[in-house]
């Protein structure tokens, strides 16, 4: 259906004619809205591939048509025991992205966090160097021509730029990264190979981001993306320096992807996504228990219109966009940095009703 007949037979629905039922099996549909500008996708749940989440279950297949493992193909998932791989729970995702005509998007290879505690505690470097080149052997091998991109290695920076001293890079030395993604080329050639990130639009960290996207490439190894992962707050979306990042991603030949998109809106001290951060309780960490007020609920709708519009002047440079989460119900948010709070950063509420943001995000694809 042409992207403005499909806004307009939406609109008409929502401003009278129709019962609420109607009104939600035609809203309209972001995958349609964008399906000639970058791909749309979610991070789905364990819970989701069971069909075990009602208010996430039509909206997977409707909305979207790319999604990522938010947390099934995680080192920690795949790896019980040195030598072990248990692939039940993946095998399963791909089958469900295979039965909803998705694509896929693999998260993560090579990440310090989630991984398993025996390779935490691995000596030997050769025995790490085991660890870590199994690991991409064996994984990336199973779901080539099974995935269209993998987040290859994930948050190796620091805020400053430069390399975060995890495991990796303590025991394997500076070239790890280059040799990922080398390993992971050799076992799925066809797949996109992306270097994935939080904060990497902030110049500092843009900048580290740059020159490791350069060793790479000089290395003679394919990288084909930069993901952006986008968890950022509502009132403050980076814009300018989004803007700034896309074109200096661009200008290297690799494609942006925005992996993790979220826009929170509880109070928050720090920015960035690192999950071992934490925050104390105070008086006022969790104001919105009932409802959002108006005039948030409008921030967050006016802040996504503004983001979708700039990735839409850079479609040419945009590969994928894709939501840390379906609903809100499902986000991480609501657990952190502070555990039990309620949280509302994506486009559809926790009943799956989409948000004043999620026509927001449809108006802005017309132009
Ligand atoms: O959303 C994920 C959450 O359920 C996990 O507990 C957490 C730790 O594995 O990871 C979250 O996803 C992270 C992603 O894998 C990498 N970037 C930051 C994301 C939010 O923490």
């Amino acid at each position: 259906m042409n992207k403005l007949f499909s806004f307009f037979i939406t609109a008409a629905l929502i401003s009278g004619c129709a019962g609420t039922r109607q009104i939600r099996s035609v809203t309209a549909s972001l995958k349609d809205m964008y399906k000639n500008d970058f791909l749309i996708g979610a991070a789905v749940s364990w819970q989701q591939v069971e069909g075990k989440d009602p208010a996430a279950f039509n909206l997977i297949s409707r909305q979207f048509n790319t999604i990522t493992p938010e947390n099934i193909m995680k080192e920690e998932e795949l790896r019980p025991a040195w030598g072990e791989y248990d692939f039940s729970r993946a095998d399963r995702f791909i089958d469900f992205a295979k039965a909803h005509h998705l694509q896929v998007n693999g998260h993560t290879l090579i990440w310090h966090s989630q991984m398993p505690a025996f390779a935490r505690s691995i000596e030997s470097v050769d025995s790490f160097r085991t660890f870590f080149t199994d690991h991409i052997r064996k994984v990336a091998g199973r779901y080539s021509g099974k995935v269209q991109s993998w987040d290859v290695v994930n948050e190796a920076l620091n805020e400053d730029g430069t390399l975060r001293k995890s495991p990796f890079l303590n025991k394997l030395g500076d070239n790890y990264i280059a040799d990922a993604f080398k390993l992971t080329n050799e076992v799925s050639p066809g797949t996109d190979l992306y270097y994935n990130d939080y904060n990497n639009e902030q110049p500092e960290k843009r900048a580290g981001c740059i020159a490791l996207i350069k060793k790479i490439q000089q290395a003679g190894v394919r990288i084909d993306g930069v993901g952006i992962q986008g968890h950022w707050h509502v009132g403050k979306v980076p814009f300018k320096e989004i803007e700034e990042s896309i074109l200096e991603y661009a200008a290297l030949g690799i494609k942006v992807a925005i992996t993790e998109l979220d826009i929170e809106v509880l109070p928050r001290n720090f920015t960035g996504a690192e999950v071992s951060q934490q925050m104390k309780t105070e008086t006022n960490s969790n104001p919105y228990v009932k409802e959002l007020p108006e005039t948030v609920q409008k921030q967050i709708a006016d802040d996504y219109g503004r983001l979708f519009k700039l990735l839409l002047k850079h479609k040419d440079k945009i590969a994928r966009v894709t939501f840390w989460g379906v609903h809100d119900g499902q986000s991480w948010l609501n657990d952190w940095p502070i555990p039990g709070r309620t949280n509302y950063p994506l486009l559809f509420d926790r009943n799956g009703k989409p948000k004043p943001a999620f026509y927001s995000v449809i108006a802005a694809s017309k132009r």
